[in-house]
This record gives structure tokens, C-alpha cells and sequence, in this order.
């Protein structure tokens, strides 16, 4: 007897069609996911203001320069910055094995408000609007220098992602050359349109409306999805709903729905373990060598680590260190999960006695 394939019982491997690779499914190792209790941590309390914080107003950096009293974003150079800008150029390549490139660029801080306890998903819309403004205005910036050919924007939350400090804050890093993770989105995208006329995402967007199972929450003009292909547990995909290079060619309208649905999908996530959810997310557009790139979709990702409550988080080891990512709940379960979730923040909600 020869069994049908069943992508909901069936240990299978999924595509990445926006950077090539594959992931490990085995859907059948979890069956029932969400049995038992989720452990509830207790909301951490924080002062809006931190005197012993290198990112809150008016305070002392470790490199001995003094913020602002800034009220509303605080973008600075980061005073250990993994790129410098004014390094020379060069390649050494004694052999085939033993090749080196010099890189340059530029490291930047952003402080998304002067408030030390607020996140993203409890922050006002407008004050939001105002971190999508500054993300635009810094690719803007930096991306014009023509020793920056890509601007990376992202956010580490939470200290089990690396994050120094719960301060609402974000990271830029722009190089000189492509880094590996665009560059293979860029070469993806580009065969994708030479082969179909059409921006890869644009076509994966549609698919995915129609289909409905990943979707998690949409607006007007923005899509968040767990993507086919996602490999940490909640991870998802914003998606522009129109053709979009990059983030700086938004309109004033699909800026405020950003911070809309932004904060529509952190309240979401924090909601899920009732936990200050941690991830890695960030933005990725064309180059910024100052060509039109049309193959290329604007896109955030969000990597969230956990897994089952606040204090159970998948690890990349074994098999996925050596062979290749792997899961067990569907990218289907975990949208469906996310889409039960509310949108009122759980700090926020009253008891119904
Ligand atoms: P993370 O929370 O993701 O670690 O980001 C904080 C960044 O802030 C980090 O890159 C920089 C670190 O280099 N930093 C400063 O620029 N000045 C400081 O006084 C402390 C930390
Ligand atoms: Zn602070």
C-alpha cells in the first residue's frame, strides 16, 4: 500500500523562495501543541525614567558622551561599532582558501522613545509613526553615502535575543558590500522577475490572500504572515500590499498604517505568553548603491525564539547546526495561534470579575 503525502502528518521539507534554503517540518511530533498550562511570568515593572540607563535622556553613554533630553527618537552613533567608515579598501587572496576583504560602514543606535518602560506594542500610534519616519529618514541618510551600498535596520528585543537593555531601542548597521542574508534575497528576487516579469513577493503575497491559513493580521496597505517556509516557532513576514523598493518610498498613509499594524502584531505576540515577547526583527529593502532594483520587495522578518511559554525557546543546535533548521508546529498552527491572540495589550486588559 503506498501512503498519500500529507503535509499536516508527514515529516517533509519546505522551500525558502526568498533565499533559497529548505526547512525540516515534522508536523507529527506535535500534534496537540497548546495542551497544558502556559506558564505566566510576572509582568516586569519599569521606571520611566533609569538613571542607570546609557539610553534614557540626559544620561551618560559608556563612552563617556551625554544623550539629549530628547522627547521623542534619539538616533547616535554607536560608540563600539562593529563597522568603521573610514577604513581603506582592499582584498588579500594569497590563495583560493585564504580570502579577505576590507569592510567599511557606518553604526547607528536608535532610541524609539525617551521612555524607558515602553515597547513597541504599548507605545502611541503617533509615536510610532514617528520610529517609521526615523527608520526611513536614517536609509535615506546613510543609504545616500556612496561608501553604503546597504542600510540594515533592526531591533533586538529581550536579553535572550542579546539585547543590552530594555530601553525601546533599535540597531542600523550599513556596510560597503551586500550582507550574505539580502544577497541571497537579491538574487532570489532578481531570477524570480527575470523568469516572470513580477517581484517575487508581490506573487507570494497574493498566493498566501487567497490561501488565508498564514495570515495573521492585515490593514490597508500591510500583510503579516508566518511564511510558508518560516523557521523559528511565531516567525512572520510584513509585507507591503504594493510594490515597494524600500522604506524611505512609503507614503505619509502607509507609514501610519505601519505603525498600525506594528503595533496590532507586538500586542499580539506579547499576548501570546503573556511575556514582553522577545525577537530579532528588521527591515530589508533594495541596495543602496543608487540603482533601481524592481526585482526587489520591501519586507520586515521577526524572529521570536520561543517556543512554548516565556521560558521555553527553541535552539539552532545539533541536526540544524549541522544539517538544517528544523520545526515541529506547522507555520499553519502557529498562525492560527497568533490569530486567536487580542489586540489589547494583556497589560492593559481588565479583569472581568
Ligand atoms: P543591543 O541592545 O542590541 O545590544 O544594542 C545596544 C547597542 O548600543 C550596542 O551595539 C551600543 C552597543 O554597542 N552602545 C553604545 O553605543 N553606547 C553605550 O553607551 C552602550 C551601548
Ligand atoms: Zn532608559
Amino acid at each position: 500500500m503506498t501512503l498519500q503525502f500529507d503535509p499536516l502528518e508527514h515529516p517533509h521539507r519546505r522551500r525558502n523562495a526568498l533565499n533559497g534554503d529548505w526547512v525540516l517540518v515534522s508536523p507529527h511530533r506535535t500534534k496537540r501543541p497548546w495542551q497544558g498550562q502556559v506558564e505566566k511570568s510576572t509582568p516586569e515593572m519599569r521606571p520611566p525614567y533609569d538613571p542607570e540607563c546609557y539610553l534614557c535622556p540626559g544620561n551618560m553613554r559608556v563612552g563617556g558622551k551625554r544623550n539629549p533630553q530628547f522627547v521623542s527618537t534619539f538616533v547616535f552613533d554607536n560608540d563600539f561599532a562593529a563597522l568603521l567608515p573610514d577604513g581603506p579598501r582592499g582584498e588579500v587572496g594569497s590563495s583560493a582558501l585564504l580570502q579577505a576583504q576590507a569592510e567599511t560602514g557606518v553604526c547607528r543606535v536608535i532610541c524609539f522613545s525617551p521612555r524607558h518602560d515602553l515597547t513597541l506594542p504599548v507605545m502611541e500610534l503617533g509615536d510610532l509613526r514617528r520610529v517609521v519616519d526615523v527608520w526611513a529618514q536614517q536609509i535615506e541618510e546613510i543609504g545616500a553615502r556612496p561608501d553604503i551600498n546597504y542600510v540594515q535596520i533592526f531591533e533586538n528585543k529581550g536579553a535572550v535575543m542579546g539585547s543590552s537593555n530594555p530601553h525601546p531601542h533599535g540597531q542600523i548597521w550599513s556596510n560597503h558590500t551586500i550582507p550574505v542574508e539580502p544577497a541571497k534575497e537579491d538574487q532570489q528576487q532578481r531570477a524570480y522577475f527575470e523568469r516572470h516579469d513580477r517581484p517575487l513577493l508581490l506573487d507570494y503575497l497574493a498566493q498566501e490572500l487567497e490561501i488565508g491559513e498564514r495570515v495573521v493580521v492585515q490593514n490597508r496597505h500591510w500583510v503579516v504572515l508566518v511564511p510558508y517556509w518560516a523557521v523559528w516557532p511565531f516567525e512572520v513576514l510584513l509585507l507591503p500590499r504594493r510594490h515597494t523598493l524600500s522604506l524611505p518610498d512609503l507614503t505619509s498613509d502607509e507609514r501610519d498604517a505601519l505603525a498600525d499594524i506594528l503595533k496590532r502584531l507586538t500586542t499580539r505576540y506579547d499576548n501570546l505568553f503573556e511575556t514582553s515577547f522577545p525577537y530579532s526583527m528588521g527591515w530589508h529593502g533594495q541596495p543602496t548603491d543608487g540603482q533601481r532594483h524592481p526585482h526587489w520587495q520591501l519586507h520586515a522578518h521577526f524572529y521570536p525564539p520561543l517556543l512554548r511559554s516565556a521560558t521555553v525557546k527553541k535552539f539552532m543546535v545539533g541536526y540544524e547546526m549541522l544539517g538544517m533548521p528544523q520545526r515541529d508546529i506547522t507555520a499553519e498552527q502557529a498562525a492560527d495561534r497568533l490569530r486567536q491572540m487580542s489586540e489589547v495589550h494583556y497589560t492593559e486588559m481588565t479583569e472581568i470579575e
